[in-house]
């Protein structure tokens, strides 16, 4: 589904006229898309409007991976810097959401988000937004990142020409994160605006490499832990799933971010089209779905484990022990399968 804000350029324009404090915001636990496309936003909105306040927000801390992005080091985390970031949002007059569809993913930003008076921007691409919640919205589902969405955006206001190599190495960074380097949600719109993208000058190799090749050592070792020794496959239900432990994480060393791409670990066997990675995460189990076909990760992590996401990608939680909270997952996976 595609949500467009009737009149949304028009008021939009209206919004960023009396506005002269604006905050962008992301989800908790931001991955490579919700920071690419608060920064190219930034960067776009710096350029545009040189007078204005600009500052982006974000729950909690990211992922050294992202930290070579221009200007990421100018990014508020919440958690760590609370009374500025609150001063900042009581003083805003425009905010913009970036990577969600609910205030429920900004964590202990929620609250402070919805009391303020400032009008909401959404610029996302999750499925079913809260509509209420935003006083404009451009949602594309069927796009593959925010960061494409942003592209959208940019093209609405008739500003392409002001696309730089800092605001497509944004984009960039956002798409080829979602997709997993392209090889899942793209679509030849999106292969059109990347390669738009590329002609402006993105150095597409230092991306990659930086996105996907840029491991810790401790990491390397865990990936290979994890695979030897935590995998389990389930050929009846095309199945594979892996979990992790706190004290596991801890064996290793882990940072924020190691686990990223786990779930997609299994679905590189032959035939395995579902997967799952569980591990503990503050005082619940946290799930991540994938899929390939026909099965709808987004409305199995809904129906049973307090979540959502996309059809191919989606996450939840659980509140029991690792071992039930797996029963559980396989139990409601046949279930599932048989309606
Ligand atoms: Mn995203």
């Amino acid at each position: 589904m595609e949500y467009k804000t009737k009149n949304f350029f028009s008021k939009l324009k209206e919004f960023l006229n009396f506005s002269d404090n604006i905050v962008i915001i992301s989800h908790q636990n931001p991955d490579g898309d919700a920071i690419s496309s608060s920064l190219g936003l930034f960067h776009f909105l710096k350029k545009k409007y040189e007078n204005k306040k600009i500052n982006i927000i974000v729950p909690n801390n990211f992922h050294h991976f992202l930290k070579w992005l221009k200007k990421s080091n100018e990014i508020i985390i919440f958690s760590e810097n609370e009374t500025y970031s609150i001063e900042l949002i009581k003083k805003a007059n425009l905010i913009f959401c970036l990577d969600f569809n609910s205030m429920l993913r900004t964590g202990d930003l929620e609250n402070l988000i919805i009391s303020s008076k400032a009008k909401k921007v959404l610029i996302d691409h999750h499925p079913s937004p809260e509509i209420e919640q935003f006083d404009l919205i451009l949602s594309k589902e069927s796009a593959s990142s925010a960061s494409e969405v942003l592209y959208n955006f940019i093209e609405i206001l008739g500003e392409k020409k002001l696309i730089d190599k800092n605001i497509a190495e944004c984009i960039f960074t956002g798409i080829s994160s979602d997709t997993n380097s392209f090889s899942v949600n793209s679509n030849s719109l999106t292969h059109k605006i990347v390669s738009e993208i590329l002609e402006i000058g993105v150095d597409k190799e230092k991306v990659q490499k930086n996105l996907f090749h840029s491991f810790s050592f401790d990491k390397m070792k865990l990936t290979a832990y994890v695979l030897s020794e935590k995998m389990k496959i389930f050929p009846k239900y095309n199945l594979g799933l892996i979990s992790l432990s706190a004290e596991e994480k801890e064996k290793f060393n882990f940072e924020v971010g190691d686990s990223e791409n786990f779930a997609n670990l299994p679905m590189s066997i032959k035939d395995i089209e579902i997967s799952a990675f569980f591990t503990n995460y503050k005082d619940f189990i946290k799930i991540s779905f994938r899929s390939m076909g026909n099965f709808n990760a987004n409305l199995f992590a809904r129906k049973y484990f307090n979540g959502g996401g996309h059809k191919k990608a989606s996450g939840g939680k659980s509140y029991k022990n690792m071992e039930e909270t797996i029963e559980d997952f396989l139990f409601y996976i046949k279930e599932f399968l048989n309606n």
